[in-house]
């Protein structure tokens, strides 16, 4: 069964971004928790950043689950990256996200590598940080493996990076690495810029899927832009998918309007 999931960032560099819920992580669980949400997805400044026991604690209490951890942090306030030319920072940005894994397993929540993949910069080949990023996800994948989590790779739009855009060219990009524990993150919003047709290129490479980001056109919350959700639903569903479909979206026109917002989707969608 699909589901629900809503993201909470407790990074005051990231406000501007989409994300739901934001500050009080107790606060916004239970919030989440009285809509009816199956999970929350989180974004922390590292690994260490909240007590593990009391994300336990919050998590049974409010019967939750942890449905994934977000890494963008490594980049937003670390300045880390997967294809730095600096091989010191490619190290770093490796540590960084093995922290971030360790934590999310504990939960056996997967980590998220969106932003954190980089860009081919100027004087980078493309074919040179593909390379890069390989070299540092086979590092990940085995990390993953002996963790028993799964790890979340997620194409973004051409905006937010050159590497990887579309799902077509991430699945190829696993099958030709063969890992054995990386998934894709399908990302509406960043699908709704880069895909011709997202529930037909869902249904194609739905194998590799294992996460879902639920955001509009606009990256406002489902309902509030112009994507055709129901192609995209009927795609999951049809497939068996079983994952998350997490609300990464703008907090519009407020936190509490956006995640009500959501999960009246999500119900309608997916149940
Ligand atoms: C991360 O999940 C994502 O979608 C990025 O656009 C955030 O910068
Ligand atoms: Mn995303």
């Amino acid at each position: 069964m699909i589901k629900s999931a809503v993201t909470i960032a407790l990074v005051p560099q990231i406000k501007t971004g989409p994300w739901i819920y934001w500050d009080n992580l107790e606060e916004s669980m239970g919030k989440a928790a009285a809509l009816g949400f199956d999970g929350i997805e989180l974004f922390t400044a590292s690994g260490d950043a909240i007590d593990a026991g009391q994300l336990k604690t919050l998590l049974q209490q409010y019967k939750l689950k942890l449905a994934a951890v977000g890494t963008g942090a490594g980049k937003v306030i670390h300045g880390l990256t997967l294809t730095d030319a600096d091989n010191t920072i490619r190290k770093k940005a490796i540590a960084f996200i093995q922290e971030m894994m360790e934590f999310g397993a504990l939960f056996g929540a997967p980590a998220i590598i969106g932003s954190m993949q980089g860009n081919a910069l100027p004087g980078e080949t493309h074919s040179n940080s593909i390379g890069l990023l390989a070299e540092a996800l086979k590092i990940l994948d085995q990390h993953a493996g002996h963790l028993r989590v799964k790890l979340i790779y997620e194409p973004l739009n051409r905006y937010e990076t050159n590497l990887m855009n579309t799902l077509d060219d991430a699945a190829a990009f696993i099958e030709s690495n063969t890992f054995n524990n990386i998934v894709l993150l399908a990302d509406l919003f960043h699908m709704n810029i880069e895909e011709a047709d997202p529930a037909a290129s869902i249904q194609k490479n739905i194998q590799h899927i294992g996460h879902v980001h639920f955001a509009d056109s606009n990256r406002k919350p489902i309902g509030f832009g112009h994507t055709q959700m129901e192609s995209i639903a009927n795609a999951l569903t049809a497939s068996g998918y079983d994952g998350y479909v997490s609300a990464e979206a703008f907090p519009w026109p407020d936190p509490d309007l956006a995640a009500a917002q959501t999960i009246r989707s999500f119900n309608q969608f997916f149940k």
